[in-house]
């Protein structure tokens, strides 16, 4: 079996929003595409509470984009942005979500941050999506959405670590892209076993 798991498309990581990847709304259209074609969908949402430890208001003398080192390693500091309850924290509203299974919420701990759909940044806390997954027997998982150098690079490697066929969506992927942060990225996740593909070639696949 297989699974689409669809990352952060959210207001505030489109133009407009508060940590806005530049034409990340590109993404919409693929993924409206592609998720009729999946028995299993699944999305994640960036859900953080105002004094969470990712935002650079909440540290002294910081700007969004510094780094700051906490317990589990190198954090980013960023804009405020999917704060709980927020409009930028609601789904891009041109998404299709009805085909949406099972939506999983990370970054809620204010003291953790949650890159990967699969585990949070201090890589021991489970979001519980393994288990989600490993219970409907899914192998295969495709990736798309938001941000290509962040939550979706992580969520590709974490999903490799975990034993799934991975597969990243190039055409309906994004990245911030800070000091060549996608490229790098892309390279993290094809040593690490990720295969490419695009949506077009996909949906023939798919469609039996
Ligand atoms: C993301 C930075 C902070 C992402 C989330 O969805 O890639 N990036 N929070
Ligand atoms: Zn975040």
């Amino acid at each position: 079996m297989y699974a689409l798991l669809i990352i952060d498309v959210q207001n505030d990581f489109c133009p407009g929003g508060k940590l806005a990847v530049p034409d990340g709304d590109d993404v919409i259209a693929p993924i409206n595409k592609l998720s009729p074609f999946f028995e299993n969908v699944i999305q994640t949402q960036d859900w953080h509470p105002n004094n969470h430890t990712s935002f650079a208001s909440n540290h002294k003398n910081k700007n969004p984009y510094d780094t700051i080192d906490l317990d589990y390693g190198k954090q980013v500091l960023w804009p405020n942005h999917c704060v709980q309850e927020s409009r930028g924290a609601e789904f891009h509203p041109d998404l299709e979500t009805i085909h949406t299974n099972i939506i999983i919420r990370k970054g809620f701990r204010p003291e953790v941050d949650s890159y990967s759909a699969f585990f949070e940044n201090d890589k021991a806390t489970s979001t519980g999506l393994k288990g989600y997954l490993d219970s409907l027997n899914i192998s295969t998982v495709f990736i798309c959405g938001l941000a290509t150098d962040f939550c979706v690079k992580w969520t590709a490697l974490d999903s490799i670590k975990s034993g799934y066929n991975t597969y990243l969506i190039c055409d309906a992927v994004k990245g911030i892209d800070i000091d060549n942060s996608v490229q790098i990225a892309m390279k993290e996740m094809y040593d690490a076993g990720v295969e490419f593909i695009l949506s077009d070639y996909l949906i023939p696949l798919l469609d039996n």
